[in-house]
């Protein structure tokens, strides 16, 4: 098989899961948990010398961290429509996969660390607290830009939308209750068919 995707699907690895369901590629799925010790060692540290999933192998071209993997998988495949057909619209492409890695995740991440990851003893409410309160003025200025036009990028739905609706997974409890476009984009973006195709395979790992 041309493409690897390593990683459980209860992982960042769903990104590329998503991503390759979209576009109908046919990939060879390595159910490795970021648990796994493996990942820290030899030979997968080969492939994603950080020790963490998701990475893939396409064709010969390994690439780790996970929005780079599905701006990869949408650019090398533009006939599968993730990838705008303009410059103007590649380089939005890049601005929201950037918006979503540096101003969403952190503050996401550290919401569900502090509420559900981290055993109850190591979780500090005051972090979750303060990071909800950071995400909402980051949600207002998605809300906004998703009232002007039903998706991120474009008319259509693009690898943009799949990287922020990724990462924001958690939309509604992370106070995205109030902001109804984002909602609404939300649920179109999470009952695509690849999306639940890719959720799917959470539920088989
Ligand atoms: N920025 C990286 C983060 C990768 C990452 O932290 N993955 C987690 C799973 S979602 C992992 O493998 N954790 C294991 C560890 O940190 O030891 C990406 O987006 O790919």
């Amino acid at each position: 098989m041309a493409l690897k995707i390593y990683g459980i699907a209860a992982s960042r690895a769903f990104r590329p899961l998503w991503a390759a369901e979209e576009l109908g590629i046919p990939y060879e799925h390595v159910r490795l948990h970021y648990n796994d010790p493996s990942l820290k060692e030899a030979p997968f540290r080969g492939i994603n010398p950080n020790g963490t999933v998701p990475a893939i192998d396409d064709g010969g071209l390994v690439l780790f961290e996970s929005l780079a993997t599905t701006l990869h998988l949408a650019r090398t495949r533009p006939e599968g429509g993730l990838w705008p057909a303009d410059e103007a619209g590649h380089s939005q492409v890049l601005q929201w996969t950037l918006w979503a890695a540096t101003e969403a995740e952190p503050l996401a991440r550290q919401w569900f660390h502090h509420t559900t990851f981290l055993p109850p003893e190591a979780r500090r409410p005051e972090l979750a607290e303060a990071a909800l309160g950071q995400l909402q003025a980051r949600l207002r200025v998605l809300d906004e830009h998703l009232a002007r036009q039903p998706h991120l990028v474009g008319e259509h739905f693009t690898v943009a939308d799949l990287n922020v609706a990724a990462v924001l997974q958690r939309l509604a409890d992370l106070g995205g209750e109030a902001c109804h476009h984002a909602m609404a984009w939300h649920r179109r973006c999470w009952s695509r068919p690849a999306a639940q195709r890719a959720l799917a395979l959470r539920q088989a790992a």
